[in-house]
């Protein structure tokens, strides 16, 4: 079914990696487009799907603009990080994602939060992501299915960052 996996367990475990990536939408069918998203992830070499969070209904931050769905996957890789950018890059082309203003409504945003415990700064790239600890909208669909995640850079838990935010504008979608 998923060859994915046969090739993941045919690497030696250490070119294996875990990634975090969170999942947001609020233009056009959401729930169709971000479903979409995670099975394009998980049929891309390289890629396992190891978890996925339920789906919140989250208000935006930032412009006004219709509410967003959130959620969060955690992947296993074998790939670099800057690759796994480009090909998240990819599939947010593949479902329309017009770049316009800052922070605007998009049908689909997908951002590389977490690798392993890298911490890393280029001109394209920064982990873990930079708003990640602040992000009520991040925060609570990671703890579901990455609470003992230690942020490298706070040192904290997932389960423990998430206690330090707002969560009032964030809820379980219904529809999950
Ligand atoms: N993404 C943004 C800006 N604001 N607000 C919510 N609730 N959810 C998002 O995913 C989001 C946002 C920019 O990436
Ligand atoms: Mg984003
Ligand atoms: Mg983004």
């Amino acid at each position: 079914m998923n060859f994915c996996a046969d090739e993941l367990s045919s690497q030696d475990s250490d070119s294996v990696k875990v990634s975090a990536i969170a999942l947001g939408s609020n233009l056009g069918d959401s729930r169709a487009i971000l479903e979409a998203a995670i099975d394009t992830l998980s049929q891309t070499p390289g890629i396992l799907l190891v978890a996925k969070s339920h789906w919140y209904q989250t208000k935006a931050v930032g412009p006004a603009q219709p509410d967003y769905l959130n959620g969060c996957v955690v992947l296993q890789i074998v790939m670099l990080p800057q690759l796994l950018l480009e090909t998240l890059l990819k599939i947010e082309q593949k479902f329309g994602r017009v770049r316009q203003e800052r922070w605007g409504p998009r049908t689909l945003d997908l951002d590389l939060l977490l690798y392993n415990d890298l911490i890393l700064q280029t001109p394209t790239l920064e982990l873990p992501h930079p708003r990640m600890r602040e992000r009520a909208f991040v925060l609570v669909p990671l703890a579901e299915i990455a609470p003992d995640w230690i942020d490298p850079v706070s040192r904290c838990a997932i389960k423990d960052l998430v206690k330090q935010v707002d969560c009032s504008d964030v809820h379980l979608w219904l529809g999950n």
